[in-house]
């Protein structure tokens, strides 16, 4: 039987997970000497390597001398937490990064309270020694401090550290030891992590975790068997959450070896495989022995506190850009997400449109990112949080904030945090100069303040914050001040009015881009809409010199992203996201109605 080690690594967003990962790869000794990994090998998705992000977790195995070890790369950004809890069950330890200069982060305590939960010992990585400004020591101090805070065991408590500098290809036991490779992790890997329990001879027991598809096979579950062996060819038993059950021939067994797959005819307890031949394998279900089936526990993750109501693209505009468009399409679509997405939830609403929940601003927009590369053309409205009833109290989400300034800004940020409803928990100088401010603030109370904040520290705040837990609903909080600019005609857009309109606040839209009547141009720069006219020409009595429409001084539009619009928009408000645009509207296209729907509001308080 082969020794196993099953390892995740978990961390706040950008510690060093994915590099870490690298040089685990490279230094083991699994590739061949002439093969290269290429930088941050693991984050293989198109918008992962844009955005130098990991989105889904993954995993991979390598060997190191009798040992194999599987290791799941997994997020650090808050939104896809639901990836890291659904990983934890299937691993025997966990490396927890943590930055160090940036140290314990929002999303450092949310993965070490799951790990912690799930009675796991962290080997602590201390990570970035190389950087400026880092302190290992006060890093230190600050994890095990969250450990007590977490109510870790004393086992737990007695977790090893490591300090690396993942992008170099080195750890080492103590700081002054040599910088010389990621020998002394792959030690603590083999030393502290326990090998995996359960037995060979057992009655097969497997729990999927991910799904993947191929071309020629179909649907294939990521698999961690917990007893027992899978052998290519024979019958299993799928048990579901709901507990049904269907009988299937694995078809096809693929192990991992460094980035690749290789086919293989069986496997056993400890290990992490891939599975073929189940045609309705979804996250979650539990592939038993046919005679004595036992189904594993069904996986729970955190449940979603913001939701986005989608709909079919009605505007004036719709249909011209996007290949599908219509609700069945875009409800097929959201569908298929929801199988292997187990931490996003959908729900029709009926006229064609769709509730769709999950952790957060980023994680439903890169699911319409998503879906407009794929050609889909559909509306986002504002985000909402996701509030629920305990014991006949109205609760919503609240999120653990920290966030980073220089000492000028320390200020504004506290002052606008308090419209805002968050409540300051810490103060703390950092080594650079900067202040470190602590928050537990309603999720609510997040929702458009990112853009605020970069305006207020002149871009040098930073913000990160992870979901902490559902307290009583704090009442309103403040929205966004500045009005829109609303086209009030049909058309292309023209310089010259442009030109005219900036002096009102800030563009979003360039000359010749299509304009519709009730189409959000710009913000204002006072509170209030205004209707504008952006496809008034220059008249031409008027013209002094020979120079085209063109050649008027035009300020750069700010650039409507969909995530920057996500943050914008108000409760009257529509993103129309096509494969190629992303327009802000106004729910009304008619602004006789949006006048009386004003009228009606201001009567009613
Ligand atoms: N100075 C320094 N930079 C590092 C080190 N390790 C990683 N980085 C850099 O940190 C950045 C983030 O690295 P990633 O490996 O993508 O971080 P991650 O934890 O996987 O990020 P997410 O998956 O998005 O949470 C990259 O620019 C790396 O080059 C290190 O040891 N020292
Ligand atoms: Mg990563």
């Amino acid at each position: 039987m082969q020794k196993i080690k099953n390892i995740a690594v978990i961390a706040h967003v950008d510690h060093g997970k994915t590099t870490l990962v690298d040089e685990l790869l490279q230094q083991s000794g699994t590739f061949e000497a002439h093969q290269e990994v290429e930088e941050r090998a693991m984050d293989s998705d198109a918008i992962e390597k844009e955005r130098g992000i990991t989105i889904l977790s993954k995993n991979t195995a390598i060997t190191y001398g009798d040992h194999k070890i599987n290791i799941i790369d997994t997020p650090g950004h808050a939104d896809f937490g639901g990836e890291v809890e659904r990983v934890l069950k299937m691993v025997d330890g966990v490396l927890l990064l943590v930055d160090a200069q940036e140290g314990v982060m929002p999303q450092t305590k949310f993965v070490l309270k799951k790990a912690i939960g799930f009675g796991l010992i962290p080997v602590v990585v201390i990570n970035k020694i190389d950087k400026d400004g880092s302190d290992p020591d006060r890093v230190m101090d600050e994890v095990f401090d969250l450990l007590v805070a977490l109510d870790a065991n004393e086992e737990q408590l007695e977790f090893p550290v490591l300090y690396a500098a993942a992008r170099d290809g080195y750890a080492k036991w103590e700081m002054e030891d040599e910088n010389k490779d990621m020998t002394p992790l792959f030690e603590a890997i083999i030393e502290k992590v326990p090998y995996p329990k359960g037995s060979p001879e057992a009655d097969t027991q497997a729990q999927v975790f991910t799904l993947d598809s191929d071309n020629f096979v179909g649907r294939i579950g990521i698999t961690r068997i917990f007893n027992g062996k899978v052998k290519k060819g024979d019958e299993y038993l799928l048990v579901k959450a709901d507990g049904s059950k269907s009988k299937s021939r694995i078809s096809k067994l693929i192990g991992f070896k460094g980035l690749e797959r290789i086919e293989i005819q069986e496997a056993e307890a400890g290990d992490i495989v891939a599975i073929a031949g189940f045609s309705d394998i979804d996250v979650g279900d539990s592939i038993c022995d046919k005679s004595n089936p036992v189904a594993l526990d069904p996986m729970h993750v955190e449940e979603p506190t913001l939701s986005v109501i989608m709909s079919v693209n009605n505007g004036p505009l719709a249909g011209q850009e996007g290949k599908h468009v219509t609700s069945n399409k875009i409800q097929e679509r959201l569908e298929k997400e929801m199988e292997t997405n187990i931490a996003m939830r959908m729900e029709p609403m009926g006229d064609a449109s769709f509730k769709v929940s999950g952790r957060g601003e980023l994680q439903i927009g890169i699911l319409a990112e998503n879906m407009r590369r794929e050609g889909f053309e559909f509306m986002l409205a504002r985000p909402e949080v996701v509030t629920k009833e305990e014991n006949g109290v109205k609760m919503e989400p609240f999120e653990h904030l920290v966030v980073d300034v220089p000492e000028e800004f320390q200020g504004v940020a506290i002052e606008k945090l308090g419209k805002r409803k968050a409540n300051m928990t810490s103060l703390t100088p950092m080594p650079d100069g900067t202040i470190r401010l602590e928050f537990e603030i309603p999720a609510r109370g997040l929702i458009g303040f990112r853009n605020e904040f970069l305006t207020d520290t002149k871009g040098e705040g930073i913000m990160n914050h992870s979901y902490l837990e559902y307290r009583a609903y704090t009442g309103t909080v403040v929205s966004r001040t500045p009005g829109a600019l609303v086209s009030m005609d049909d058309g292309e857009a023209v310089a010259f009015s442009i030109f005219n309109l900036q002096s009102r606040g800030v563009m979003f839209i360039s000359p010749q881009e299509k304009v519709y009547s009730g189409m959000v141009i710009g913000e204002s720069a006072r509170p209030g809409d205004l209707d504008v006219n952006p496809l008034k020409g220059k008249a031409l009595t008027n013209m002094r010199t020979s120079g085209t429409d063109e050649a008027v001084k035009l300020v750069t539009p700010r650039k409507i992203t969909l995530e920057s619009a996500m943050e914008w928009i108000e409760e009257d408000e529509l993103i129309e996201i096509t494969p190629i645009s992303v327009r802000i509207r106004k729910k009304s296209l008619d602004a006789n109605v949006r006048k009386r729907q004003a009228r009606d509001k201001k009567n009613s308080k």
